[in-house]
């Protein structure tokens, strides 16, 4: 740490995303200004009906713990079709409960897809004491059976619109980041922060 940066936390209990804002960060020139380090504060995380709102949540949930700027992220896996956006809100829960396996039983024989990701950052930057909110969203397909070995959560089974013949599983992280949610929640943040340098 050099006298000229300060610290950006990112509180989340996932490592999968932090290495992919990682990934992100190190390449921009903010690195001479921020330290970016994961924080295990936990904030309180709602049943809510929207990304958003459970992002705001969050961050509100946590205020008066932090000393720095800081950001959370939360996501979220809609299946448009056929399942009207389930799990959406309920990702993780689906995630552990029925697993990428039990989403694809449940629209098995169904014909066409569609899906998508969101993500949404909630930012509090310390400087002007003030809460930004940068969201981003991927659309796709899902594949017909797991494919690839990268990523994580639902990326074995989700084929992005952009790379219509790979899942997110079967790409970098580099090249999941330039097209996924968070890549494009996160490069908002970034810009955020150059501006306000
Ligand atoms: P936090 O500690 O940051 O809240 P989390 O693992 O609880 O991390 P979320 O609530 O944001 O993550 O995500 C909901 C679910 O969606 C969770 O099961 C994730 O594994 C999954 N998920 C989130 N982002 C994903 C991505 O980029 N690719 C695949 N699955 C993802």
């Amino acid at each position: 740490m050099n006298e000229d940066q300060k610290y950006l936390y990112f509180l989340t209990g996932n490592f999968n995303k932090f290495n992919e804002v990682l990934e992100i960060f190190n390449k921009s020139k903010l690195t001479q200004y921020y330290l970016l380090t994961p924080s295990r504060t936990e904030p309180i995380e709602i049943q809510a009906n929207s990304v958003r709102e459970v992002a705001e949540f969050k961050i509100n949930s946590v205020l008066d713990q932090m000393n720095d700027s800081f950001f959370v992220e939360d996501a979220g896996f809609f299946v448009d079709e056929p399942l009207y956006g389930f799990p959406g809100v309920y990702s993780s829960y689906v995630l552990t409960v029925l697993g990428n396996e039990g989403i694809l039983k449940l629209v098995e024989g169904e014909g066409e897809t569609k899906a998508h990701f969101e993500s949404v950052i909630a930012l509090y930057f310390k400087p002007t004491d003030e809460i930004k909110i940068f969201e981003g969203k991927v659309e796709g397909t899902l594949a017909k059976k797991l494919r690839g070995d990268k990523g994580f959560g639902f990326d074995p089974i989700f084929i992005p619109n952009e790379l219509p013949d790979k899942t997110f599983s079967e790409i970098s992280a580099e090249e999941k980041n330039k097209i996924s949610h968070r890549g494009q929640a996160f490069s908002k943040l970034i810009d955020f922060l150059k501006e306000n340098i």
